[in-house]
C-alpha cells in the first residue's frame, strides 16, 4: 500500500528502532530521563530558544502553549483554517477557556494589517474593560490547510512584529517548520526568533513514531510544564521515543527536499489529468490538495485504495496527498499511473 494520506503514517525503520532500543531512560516527570533532556536541549538550540518541553502530540504542544500564554476569558487570534481551530476539537475554548478571533487569510498567510484589524483599540466614550484582553497570535508554518504553504520570512516577521507592538504574544504551530525551513532555505530559528513559543513535531515529516516539542523562554517552559501535567502529558521512561526523535533530527531533516520534489511531481501530473483542479505552482512543500470536478472525493479514494494507493478525501470534492519518508520515487510513479487509470488522460 502506498499511503499518501499524511506524513504521520511513517513507521520507524531498523536504525531508528535500534536507537530506541539503546536509549538511556529514567522517569521524566522527575526530570531524570537523560535522552528526553538531550532532545529538549538540542531542539531548543535548533530553534534558538532557552528551553524545550517534550510532549506526546502536536495538539498537546499547541494547547499547552495556548493555556500557558493565556487565562480563561482572554482572546486569541488565529487563521480560520489553522490546525489549532480546525482540527483540535475546540480545545482552545473547551480546555483553556479562550475565545478565538479568526483571520480570513489566503492559504494561511496574512500580514500585520490583518492582526491590527482584530486588536481592540481604546474607544473614546466606551467603558474601560469592555473587550476581553487579546493575548496571543497563532501562526502556522507550513500551513497545512493552506496547502503546505511556507510563510515568506519577511511577512512572518512583520506579522509577528505587529502583534507584539500591540502587546500580544506570538505562538507558531511549526508541526512542519522543518519543511518550511528546507523550502525557504533558512534555519528554523530564523522563523522562531519572531515567536515567544514554537511547537514542532517529530512524528510528521521527520518520521518518528511519536512526539512533539514546545520551545520558549525558561520561564514560559516552567509554566508550560505545569499544564502538560494537568493535561495528562507527563511521560515516564519517554527516552525510548525521544531517541527516535533525536535520530530523526540527525538523519531526516535534509531529505525533506525529496518529499517536496515528489509532491511537485504529483501536482504536475495531476494538473494534466481531466477533471482535476490544481495549481502546481502553489505546491511548495510535501502537502497538496486538488479538487475533482467530475467525481466525488470519497469515490476517488475508494478507487485508489482498490489499486493500492491511499489518499485522503478531505471534502466532498477535495483530496489531500502528503509525501513522506516512506514514499519512494517508484511509489510516486505508481501513484501517478493509478490516478491516470482512474481519471483518464487529458
Ligand atoms: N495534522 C494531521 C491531521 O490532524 C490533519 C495531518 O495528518 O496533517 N499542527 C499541524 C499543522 C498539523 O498538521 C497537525 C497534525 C498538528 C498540529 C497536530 O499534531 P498531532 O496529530 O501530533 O496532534
Amino acid at each position: 500500500m502506498i499511503d499518501l494520506r499524511s506524513d504521520t503514517v511513517t513507521r520507524p525503520g531498523p536504525a531508528m528502532r535500534a536507537a530506541m532500543a539503546a536509549a538511556e531512560v529514567g522517569d521524566d516527570v522527575y526530570g531524570e530521563d537523560p535522552t528526553v533532556r538531550t532532545l529538549e536541549e538540542r531542539t531548543a538550540e535548533i530553534l534558538g530558544k532557552e528551553a524545550g518541553l517534550f510532549v506526546p502530540s502536536g495538539t498537546m504542544a499547541n494547547q499547552v502553549a495556548i493555556r500557558a500564554h493565556s487565562e480563561p476569558g482572554d482572546e486569541i487570534i488565529a487563521d480560520a483554517h489553522s490546525h489549532i481551530l480546525l482540527y483540535e476539537r475546540a480545545a482552545p475554548t473547551a480546555v483553556s477557556g479562550v475565545m478565538p478571533r479568526l483571520v480570513q487569510s489566503a492559504a494561511g498567510v496574512f500580514d500585520g494589517d490583518a492582526v491590527r484589524a482584530l486588536v481592540h483599540g481604546p474607544l473614546p466614550g466606551m467603558p474601560a474593560g469592555l473587550f476581553p484582553p487579546t493575548r496571543l497570535l497563532c501562526l502556522e508554518n507550513t500551513h497545512n490547510a493552506g496547502g503546505g504553504t511556507v510563510w515568506p520570512l519577511p511577512t512572518f516577521a512583520e506579522t509577528a512584529r505587529e502583534a507584539r507592538r500591540h502587546g500580544l504574544r506570538v505562538h507558531c504551530d511549526g508541526a512542519r517548520l522543518w519543511n518550511a525551513a528546507v523550502a525557504a532555505g533558512v534555519p528554523e530559528k530564523a522563523y522562531a526568533e519572531h515567536c515567544d513559543s514554537v511547537a514542532v513535531c517529530f512524528s510528521k515529516g521527520l518520521g518518528a513514531p511519536i512526539g512533539s516539542l514546545l520551545a520558549g523562554s525558561r520561564a514560559f517552559i516552567d509554566r508550560a510544564r505545569r499544564f502538560r501535567g494537568m493535561f495528562g502529558g507527563g511521560m515516564r521512561q519517554a527516552g525510548v521515543i525521544a531517541a527516535a526523535a533525536l535520530y530523526a533530527l540527525d538523519h531526516h531533516r535534509e531529505r525533506l527536499a525529496e518529499d517536496h520534489a515528489h509532491a511537485r511531481k504529483l501536482a504536475l501530473a495531476l494538473a494534466d489529468l481531466p477533471g482535476v483542479a490544481i495549481d502546481p505552482a502553489r505546491v511548495e512543500t510535501n502537502i497538496l490538495y486538488f479538487r475533482l470536478e467530475k467525481m466525488a472525493a470519497a469515490r476517488f479514494a475508494e478507487a485508489c485504495e482498490a489499486r493500492g494507493v491511499r489518499v485522503l478525501p478531505i471534502g466532498v470534492d477535495t483530496v489531500r496527498l502528503v509525501t513522506h519518508l516512506d514514499v519512494a520515487p517508484a511509489d510516486v510513479t505508481r501513484a501517478i499511473e493509478v490516478f491516470t487509470a482512474i481519471l483518464g488522460r487529458g
